[in-house]
């Protein structure tokens, strides 16, 4: 039978006595106006049509339904809404099962959660990921998933965001079966329900609970919640659903919907959901091919070299590490397979994921050996010398199509890269530390890289899993010379008044994991202490310049590593320090400071406006292309709350 058409996105077909409906509304399948009104079409046309007995919804594409559409958040509403769809769905006569292929997020698993039957496809994923765009379900979810999987397991889920995959999503009665052909298998099941009376989510009574469980799984969240409100709501939403009937349950939930959507948390969160996207548009490589890479050469397999290589390993690349000696190949490669292993125990990876890896690792002291290498990542001491030599080097070794990429944090990319005879194969490539773990790489636009070399460097960060964000030529890129900024605008609040702890306490309310002295103990303090002495020279005396650090790497405190640094860590844990104390107060009197008082607020807004001048300076420079590219640099770089939106859209919002 010929197709039906209900709107612009929404047709169907019939199989027989059933009605296929599928939505087509590229790129994600998101629930625009006219997807539910296809929908509601779709309905009352089955409903009238004596013939068919049931109706399956299904997703054209790789995702079934990503969810409301967020670019609608903020427009005047347009009829039908979700929650009035999700209802007739529901209460619908006849039998409705989806057939889920790819992702079912937000919107879309509330969707799923109103049929009658849920077919999962082998590559679905179930999810409402909405606290992570700060607001909570609001067509459903939060009252029919605990309905279906119990209070505990929906705390989980939509506490925390993370999606179930197909397996884990029937384990726990999200979805009724796995099927190869989940199309045709909700076809049957639409049909074999047939006059049955139907499984309606909202009516199922909700199993009773242990209330120590139900506080432990509430913990949970609200400890990673780190000031977010949407986590704390959604749970509380969720809890509520044992008490209220439906109708209650989804009126809370709605008013709460509503609320948030309109909360600045969510315009943050919103704000950084769209700038990962835009992050990957890179204006200059509209129609420029990627080179292709399968094999990566790592040169050093230190702390960043071994992280690096985990990292490419996992995302499927061959990967030669490149040591010194025969004994630091066998140690870098006992590394790499030590935090494999990790991974294979905290159940991120599986053992036969951590075989596959390890068979396509090869650690070699021999340079020669990265002749095959389509991409070679430096990963060696931050030296100027070392690295052109080792470019150098890699220029002979290498195929003359193959990229070299430095990992340098402060050197000069374009003077390692003159060192080679083809520096437009050169770009750099900034992980962050554990790269395994870390998200952010800054990609260095070097002033010779060419347009595919740029885009292959983008394309291999992609493969990653990883978030690039692309930046120009300068020293510290985005995020040292923003962390920069951001350290000395502390280190002269602590002149003129504030202490460590109490500048720490103040970013961690407004969401830092970890304030800034916190982490530079972390850290240790040495490294930045050689550069202040190597720049020192340089440094216009004039300029304002704090000693507090200096003095304390010069009394031996180079951070948790000897326990010691702008904290005392007498027994592992974060202690205030009256020796720091009293070289804090020896330098204000050295300079005839006399200390005053911060309120938290003063703090925050001071460091704030820090990162937001150097920002604008590195827009102006044209070393970030966006703001936007900043406030990720920041997020992911750097601890600072998602939440918040990043420096420049926080600014821009005070
Ligand atoms: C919700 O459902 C609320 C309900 O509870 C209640 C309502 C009453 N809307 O990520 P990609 C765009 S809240 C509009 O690169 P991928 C995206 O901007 C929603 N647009 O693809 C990009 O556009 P462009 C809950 C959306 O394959 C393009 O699609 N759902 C939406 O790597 C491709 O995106 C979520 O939070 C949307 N919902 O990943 C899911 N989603 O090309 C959010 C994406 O112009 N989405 N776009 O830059 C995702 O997590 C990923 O996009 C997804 C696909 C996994 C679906």
């Amino acid at each position: 039978m010929a197709e039906m058409r209900f709107s612009e996105s929404v047709s169907a077909r019939l199989d027989g006595d059933v009605l296929v409906v599928a939505i087509d509304n590229p790129p994600v399948n998101a629930l625009s106006a006219h997807v539910r009104s296809g929908l509601v079409a779709a309905l009352d046309y089955a409903a009238g049509a004596r013939d068919i007995v049931g109706l399956v919804i299904s997703g054209t594409g790789r995702i079934f339904i990503g969810g409301a559409d967020i670019r609608e958040f903020g427009k005047p509403p347009v009829a039908p809404s979700l929650p009035d769809v999700i209802d007739q769905i529901e209460a619908f006569e006849k039998p409705v099962v989806c057939a889920v292929t790819g992702a079912a997020l937000g919107g879309g698993c509330e969707v799923a959660l109103a049929c009658h039957g849920r077919i999962a496809g082998e590559n679905a994923t179930f999810g409402l990921p909405e606290v992570k765009l700060g607001i909570v379900p609001g067509a459903g979810g939060t009252q029919r998933l605990p309905r279906l999987i119990g209070t505990i397991a929906a705390i989980d889920l939509i506490g925390t965001g993370r999606a179930a995959k197909a397996e884990e999503a029937v384990a726990l009665g999200l979805a009724d079966a796995i099927a190869a052909d989940p199309l045709t298998a909700a076809i049957a099941a639409a049909r074999e329900n047939a006059g049955r009376p139907l499984r309606r989510t909202g009516r199922i009574t909700i199993p009773a609970v242990d209330a120590a469980a139900v506080d432990m799984a509430e913990a949970k969240v609200v400890a990673k919640s780190r000031g977010q409100y949407a986590p704390v709501e959604a749970v509380r939403l969720v809890k509520s659903a044992g008490h209220f009937d439906l109708e209650q349950g989804l009126a809370e939930e709605r008013a709460t919907f509503l609320r948030l959507r309109d909360s600045e948390e969510s315009a943050a969160l919103r704000h950084v959901f769209f700038a990962e996207r835009a992050a990957w548009k890179v204006e200059t490589l509209t129609d420029v091919s990627p080179r292709r890479i399968e094999t990566v050469g790592v040169v050093g397999t230190g702390l960043m070299g071994s992280g690096i290589a985990v990292s490419a390993l996992t995302s499927g690349y061959h990967v030669i590490a490149l040591e010194q000696t025969p004994e630091a190949a066998a140690s870098g490669r006992e590394r790499i397979a030590g935090i494999l292993a990790k991974a294979v125990q905290s159940r991120r990876l599986t053992a036969e994921g951590r075989e596959a890896c390890l068979a396509r690792l090869e650690a070699t002291a021999e340079a020669k050996d990265l002749a095959t290498a389509d991409l070679v990542v430096e990963a060696v001491f931050d030296d100027l010398s070392v690295k052109t030599d080792l470019f150098r080097r890699l220029d002979s070794i290498v195929a003359p199509d193959a990229i070299l990429a430095t990992n340098t944090s402060y050197l000069d990319p374009d003077t390692i890269a003159a060192a080679t005879a083809d520096p437009s194969r050169v770009v750099g490539l900034h992980f962050f530390s554990p790269a395994n773990v870390m998200r952010l790489v800054e990609v260095v636009d070097c002033a010779k890289t060419a347009p595919d070399v740029l885009a292959s460097a983008l394309n291999f960060v992609k493969r990653l899993g990883k978030l690039a964000i692309v930046c120009g030529v300068t020293e510290g890129f985005i995020g040292n010379r923003i962390f920069s900024a951001y350290r000395r605008e502390a280190e002269f609040m602590l002149e003129d008044g504030a202490l460590p702890h109490q500048i720490d306490s103040a970013l961690e309310a407004y969401g830092f994991p970890m304030g800034i002295f916190a982490v530079n103990d972390m850290a240790g303090l040495e490294i930045a202490w050689a550069r202040r002495k190597r720049l020192a020279a340089a440094r216009d005396p004039a300029e304002r310049y704090v000693e507090i650090a200096d003095r304390l790497c010069e009394a031996g405190r180079l951070g948790r590593k000897n326990a010691l640094g702008w904290y005392a860590y007498p027994s592992g844990e974060r202690t205030i320090d009256p020796a720091v104390t009293a070289v804090i107060e020896a330098a204000r009197a050295a300079k005839n400071i006399v200390p005053r008082a911060f309120a938290s607020e003063e703090i925050i807004d001071r460091l704030l406006a820090a990162m937001v001048d150097e920002g604008r300076a590195l827009l102006a420079e044209g070393i970030a292309a966006r703001p936007g590219d900043i406030d990720l640099v920041m997020i992911n770089g750097y601890g600072f709350p998602a939440h918040k939106g990043g420096p420049m859209f926080a600014a821009q919002k005070s």
